[in-house]
């Protein structure tokens, strides 16, 4: 048998200083669910995720707390791993940028780019946010009426002046430039994609890569008064998880096939990274997949706002599948999106309990009753059984294509076509009353229904994987029989098969003194 094509994504590693919030669990659950769908599909699949431990910012935070670095980063790890866990979104491996693998992935990645030439030691100074890891140009920075500056990201700013290995990122621009005509694809949406290749264009200044000024972060190579630049050492854990240079049993899966990434760090994945790997000889990824925003009403998550939502109470509150679902449909991707109760609460009724749960409650309870718990017969097509039927076969590519192209929003959009449309048939058909006049046509309208809930239920593995499951044991689907290769005719529900006693999934969300 052929190979099985391989599949690689990584979500960004976040900053090992602070819990997980709202836009962790967004990424986290997109990614899995991009993972999860080209599983289903038949790829070898690695899903990867990160902590980001080293830095200034965790030495001081640490500190802060009367902690070492490496216990705060422990902690924090630990909860992201149990975010992964609570999500259903746990990855296959986790790099944590202190583990010894990932130390000498880096800086064998810094030997190489030395080796090249794109490395020399010169002198830093610099207007530098310690919050934001990064120096900032004069003519970028605002200043308030006390004469302090701040950086176009409104953290604070210091001049900052230290010996530095520099990046020969100046060298780069053309080749990058090159490379994005090349692959149009790159970035993606789109408009990222502009905003990077505007940037570029305006020339790009060689980047400082090693710090003097603290020491909680990776040795350089033969200068152990530097430790590595976060980004330097942060970016190459994708890197690290394929145990590329040791050709190791992963080594098939670089380059990467997408890095899920947030908006505000595009330019260290569009620009920083293909130059490194650029310099080191090594391929570079096939697409940075970018994502937008989360906003708590339209407003920024801020611990002075007090609106820093805990992603584990959301998925107590609404259900894990209910809060993956509201933020894969809700929010198209690439886009900012905004969540507040209302509009969580508004697909949980609308979406899932009305229009899929019960529509699989009440056909899948006709069948109990009327057909002896056994799939019915199919019987005779009529034109609006064989149109709803090539639909929901039909929406197996068109999701496919949208996960390709990072649409969730797109492909959920298309499977809740299929429910509606089969909402719409169901109450035209009127099966409850067929059972007097027609019996053989009713049992053809609930196999119709069935079949059409068997499509959508594996097409809903990967968005929500827990419902789709349940679903598919109420439809008797076995284990080995769900993956999108068994989303045609040719598998479809077997007459006469034994059905479990069905049960609701998707309960109505009421509100607390509704329920009183
Ligand atoms: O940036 N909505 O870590 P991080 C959606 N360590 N996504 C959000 C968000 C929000 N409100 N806030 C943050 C870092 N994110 C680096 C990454 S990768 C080599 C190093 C996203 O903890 C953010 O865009 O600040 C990023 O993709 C991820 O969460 C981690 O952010």
């Amino acid at each position: 048998m052929a190979d099985k094509k391989t599949f690689y994504i990584t979500t960004a590693i976040p900053y090992a200083n602070g819990a997980p919030h709202i836009g962790h669990a967004y990424e986290r659950i997109a990614t899995d669910a991009f993972a999860r769908f080209q599983r289903l599909d038949g790829k070898d699949v690695l899903f990867v995720t990160g902590m980001d431990e080293h830095g200034l910012k965790m030495q001081q935070t640490a500190a802060r707390e009367g902690l070492t670095p490496l216990q705060l980063a422990d902690r924090t790890a630990a909860q992201f791993e149990a975010m992964g866990e609570k999500l259903n979104a746990k990855a296959d491996d986790i790099v944590r940028t202190t583990q010894p693998r990932h130390k000498e992935t880096v800086r064998e990645v810094w030997r190489r780019m030395a080796a090249k030439g794109d490395i020399y030691l010169s002198k830093y100074s610099g207007w530098y946010s310690v919050r934001d890891e990064a120096y900032y140009d004069e003519g970028e920075l605002t200043q308030n009426a006390e004469g302090k500056k701040f950086a176009p990201t409104g953290t604070p700013v210091e001049w900052v002046e230290e010996e530095s290995y520099f990046f020969k990122l100046s060298a780069y621009a053309e080749k990058l430039l090159a490379y994005y005509e090349a692959h149009p694809d790159f970035v993606t949406p789109e408009k990222y994609l502009n905003e990077i290749v505007a940037f570029v264009k305006r020339g790009l200044k060689d980047l400082s890569i090693s710090r003097t000024t603290f020491d909680w972060g990776i040795k350089v190579p033969d200068d152990d008064r530097h430790v590595m630049y976060v980004w330097v050492d942060a970016l190459t854990n994708y890197f690290t998880a394929t145990d590329f240079l040791q050709g190791g049993p992963r080594a098939k899966f670089w380059p990467a096939d997408a890095h899920v990434i947030g908006k505000d760090i595009t330019r260290f994945h569009a620009i920083f990274w293909p130059a490194f790997l650029m310099s080191a000889d090594l391929p570079l990824p096939k697409q940075i997949v970018v994502h937008g925003f989360l906003f708590n009403r339209g407003e920024k998550m801020s611990k002075s706002v007090g609106n820093v939502i805990d992603p584990n109470a959301l998925a107590d509150h609404y259900g894990v599948d209910a809060l993956r679902y509201f933020f894969l449909r809700e929010v198209p991707f690439g886009q900012d999106g905004n969540y507040s109760h209302e509009a969580i609460v508004q697909r949980i009724n609308a979406d899932l309990a009305n229009d899929l749960g019960n529509l699989a409650q009440r056909s899948l309870s006709m069948i109990a009753k009327n057909c002896g718990g056994k799939v019915p017969a199919p019987g005779p097509r009529d034109e609006a059984d064989s149109t709803l039927l090539a639909r929901a076969y039909a929406s197996v590519d068109f999701a496919r294509n949208a996960m390709r192209d990072y649409l969730p929003h797109q492909a959920l959009a298309e499977i809740w076509g299929v429910v509606g449309d089969a909402n719409r048939y169901f109450a035209a058909q009127e099966p409850w009353k067929l059972g007097k006049t027609d019996p053989a046509r009713r049992d053809a309208v609930l196999y119709v229904t069935a079949e059409i809930l068997r499509v959508v239920a594996l097409l809903c593995q990967a968005f929500i994987p827990e419902a789709a499951g349940k679903f598919l044991d109420l439809l008797g689907v076995a284990v080995d029989q769900r993956t999108l290769a068994h989303a045609t005719p040719d598998h479809a529900l077997v007459a006469g098969q034994n059905l479990p006693a069905p049960a609701p999934i998707f309960p109505r969300y009421v509100e607390a003194e509704e329920a009183k």
